[in-house]
């Protein structure tokens, strides 16, 4: 063993131990306590039944896969065939995950290692080797296809030559998986040669990045780029070629480069070539949440202790910013105290697993619980949900990141409850998600409609996950405690590091502070599961429906100038004192006391605007009322993230129309020609927000609003979003959305007046600040006006 593989091994041996002992004192923390035990433990049998209808589950989906979609990528679960790129019509960006290399099978050979079927592995790595190929001129997502196909590869790979050596089987395996992800990290690579160093989005497998249509590539999100150093070192490490681990560990020095300095938080979407923030939204969730796994995972895997400094460094600053209570609220990097969305979404259900690795054992209790309450409520987790636990978008592909939450907080905490949770999750699958070919995604957890869809991570991770949470680990085969799960929960052996890079020397750096470490295990010495939980158990309950019995009014609307205002002020318990002793706080005249109100009507307006500003530029749809044209009343509107700005006193103005068909999914509109120049509504639905803009932009709208499908919203009860997009910025027209409540105002004025209705798309502060200034003057004339006869 030569130097610096042996101090590799001991340094593998340290990690393993750290991970390890980490893992003890959580547990430690957590079994020393006398508090009183979860009320339903699960017999030995129960669990061992569970752990079979997970066995089941996998089967019943994967010989669907293999009977009727091999050598597809993905299983149509509803159509009972394959999903083949370039044959089955596109369902957009989204099929760049698909590069017609029979993707579900390699992301699922591990998992039959992991349930014992080694006949079955042969059989599928036999085919695999033999099927597979990736010389195919398709554009492919490089995240997706390094975490699902590499990693799969490597994986199975890994353990064919350990079933060969524990298991006196594959003898005639050579390593022919491990080429093949060899061969397809080459394919890869290109992608790698950007100023920064930071991937491009997409890849060619063929042509690489000479692709025409990938010439204009720019965006990639952080999550993409930061997924790769776990495959990628591990490639390295298995082939001895170190060129996947140098571009990878490149990748992750540029972006932690580009974090904020002030709030050490990361955006979302980025330019690669020049490195700059194209979104700055900061959460946890889509677009980031695999960065921040990658970060502490290659500190596990590799040892290199400076990725736990910037892992430290950056949950530091989630949890100072993002984190509130057990919700985690995205804010703007640069503005850190400014929440950016009101709505989380599903993929953040991994963040409370990943605290249990790092030691972090209270608040991933407390999140999770309030996932499970979210699950209670709409049976399944939706892909997005509002803070007040209501469906932001109710879309559910069977994920995995809840599941797997729920298997590490089991094995840290040893807690039932955690079985519980598991079995709810598992039989909801089996009541609402199982058909006869596989299993199908739910297109909206309220309707429950399915979805031709199964992802290939429902065989890799979600039923996996539940196997091993209801799994005794000395029944399993593998040791998994000896194995890291990357993000696709594919397992790479800790002693990866044994296979030292002579590339790479672990160094010291200011990063460097174990301490942080250390200190983030639970600092509550009596930590206990349900301790922790209950005080939550009514989290969601106890706060929605938050609907308001009557219509009150709201600061924003106040006008001092307004006696049914001063009225309603009065009896909400508000005083306006206007004569009396200024020493005694009061006013000494009625002037004064006038210019008390004035003063207050400023500080509301100033406070409106702050909160207005915290909410990132709240729009405005303002219109001209029947009986002034003079006067103008504005309806709360929300911004996008895809559309420009409309910054100061610009604003866009046109008559209303409304899109036929109103969810304006289709390739154009009925009403297209009349569309030009106006300002179109459409309904939320269907399809993304994004893709409604695109079209009113096709058909020349001179701005979208998109009016909410749920009856009863409302700004006024409900905080106001920025609509997402897809990264790209090619939207020029503003784009703004309306609650239901709001919507219904406007239409209402449409259908009364005989001709269309002419409103202008501005920022809301703006329009507050119009409307004082013209206030302003109109007292100003008045008090000229009366002067004379006052005088007189
Ligand atoms: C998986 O492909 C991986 O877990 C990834 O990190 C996130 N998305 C899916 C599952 O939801």
């Amino acid at each position: 063993m030569s130097a610096t593989s042996s101090e590799s091994f001991v340094h593998g041996q340290r990690l393993m131990l750290i991970f390890l002992v980490a893992l003890c004192i959580v547990v430690a923390c957590v079994l020393s306590t006398e508090t009183t035990m979860p009320t339903q433990n699960m017999s030995n049998k129960e669990r061992a039944e569970l752990r079979e209808e997970a066995r089941d589950m996998f089967y019943h989906a994967y010989n669907a896969y293999m009977q009727n979609a091999y050598p597809a990528d993905e299983l149509m679960p509803l159509s009972c065939k394959g999903r083949y790129r370039g044959v089955t019509p596109s369902r957009g960006d989204m099929d760049d995950i698909l590069g017609n290399f029979s993707m579900t099978l390699v992301d699922t050979l591990d998992t039959l290692v992991l349930l014992g079927d080694f006949t079955e592995f042969e059989h599928a790595v036999k085919l695999v080797i033999r099927d597979v190929q990736f010389d195919s001129d398709i554009i492919v997502s490089v995240f997706e296809t390094n975490i699902r196909m590499v990693g799969g590869l490597l994986s199975a790979h890994i353990l064919a030559e350990y079933l060969q050596k524990h298991a006196d089987t594959m003898h005639w395996y050579k390593g022919e998986l491990l080429e093949m992800s060899r061969e397809l990290g080459y394919r890869l690579l290109p992608a790698f040669n950007t100023s920064t160093g930071i991937p491009h989005a997409r890849v060619n497998l063929r042509l690489g990045m000479k692709d025409p249509m990938l010439k204009k590539s720019r965006e990639t999100c952080t999550a993409c780029a930061g997924t790769i150093l776990l495959e990628f070192a591990a490639l390295s490490r298995l082939t001895g070629d170190p060129i996947f681990e140098v571009r990878a560990h490149a990748a992750m020095d540029a972006l932690w480069k580009l974090r904020h300095r002030g709030s050490d938080l990361m955006g979302t979407v980025l330019n690669v070539h020049s490195g700059d923030w194209v979104r700055r939204d900061s959460g946890v969730g889509a677009g980031i949440d695999s960065y921040y796994e990658y970060l502490f995972k290659s500190y596990v895997l590799l040892g290199d202790d400076k990725y736990l400094a910037r892992f430290n460094r950056h949950y530091n600053a989630v949890m100072k910013y993002v984190s509130e209570g057990p919700m985690l609220l995205d804010v703007l990097m640069h503005r850190p105290h400014a929440k950016s969305k009101n709505f989380m979404d599903s993929l953040l259900a991994f963040w409370p697993g990943l605290q249990v690795l790092s030691g972090d054992l209270k608040p991933a209790v407390q999140t999770h619980e309030m996932l499970y309450q979210v699950m209670q409520m709409h049976t399944f987790i939706p892909e997005a949900f509002t803070v007040d636990f209501q469906i932001h978008w109710g879309q559910h592909p069977l994920r995995p990141e809840f599941i797997e939450s729920t298997y590490f907080l089991y094995r840290a905490t040893g807690d039932h409850h955690y079985l519980q949770v598991g079995k709810k999750a598992l039989k909801t699958l089996q009541q609402y998600a199982k058909v006869s070919c596989g299993y199908a995604a739910v297109n909206d957890v309220r309707t429950g409609k399915h979805e031709d869809r199964m992802d290939s991570f429902v065989l890799s991770e979600t039923i996996k996950y539940l196997f091993l949470l209801f799994s005794d680990p000395q029944d399993l085969i593998i040791n998994v405690d000896e194995f890291v799960f990357t993000t696709e929960a594919h397992l790479l052996p800790l002693s990866i590091a044994q296979l030292g890079n002579a590339t790479f020397s672990f160094r010291q750096t200011d990063e460097h502070n174990v301490l942080d470490f250390m200190r983030t295990c639970p600092s509550s010495n009596r930590l206990f599961p349900e301790k922790v939980r209950k005080p939550l158990r009514n989290f969601i309950t106890g706060s929605c429906p938050r609907t308001t019995a009557g219509k009150r009014l709201s600061a924003l609307d106040f006008q001092a100038s307004n006696a049914d205002h001063l009225r309603a002020v009065y009896d909400m318990g508000i005083t306006m004192v206007s004569v009396g002793d200024r020493s005694q706080g009061k006013a000494k005249s009625h002037e004064e006391g006038e210019m008390g109100l004035q003063f207050m009507q400023e500080m509301l307006e100033l406070t409106k605007m702050q909160s207005i500003n915290q909410l990132a530029q709240l729009q405005a749809v303002a219109y001209a009322t029947d009986e002034n044209p003079q006067d103008w009343i504005a309806l709360m509107a929300g911004p996008s993230h895809f559309s420009p700005e409309l910054t100061g006193d610009q604003f866009v103005q046109g008559d209303v129309i409304l899109a036929k068909p109103l969810r304006a999914c289709d390739e154009s509109l009925e009403n297209a020609e009349e569309a030009k120049g106006k300002v179109l509504v459409a309904e939320r639905g269907d399809c993304t927000f994004v893709s409604k803009a695109r079209l009113a932009q096709k058909v020349g709208a001179a701005a979208l609003i998109v009016c909410d499908n749920v009856p009863g919203s409302s700004g006024e009860t409900q905080p106001m979003f920025a609509m997402s997009g897809d990264g790209k910025d090619d939207v020029l027209i503003p784009v703004v959305f309306m609650y239901s409540m709001e919507f219904g105002k406007l239409s209402a004025v449409m259908q009364r007046r005989k001709q269309p209705l002419r409103v202008r798309v501005m920022q809301m502060v703006e329009f507050k600040r119009w409307q004082l200034a013209k206030e302003q003057r109109q007292n100003q004339t008045a008090s000229v006006a009366q002067k004379p006869d006052k005088e007189l």
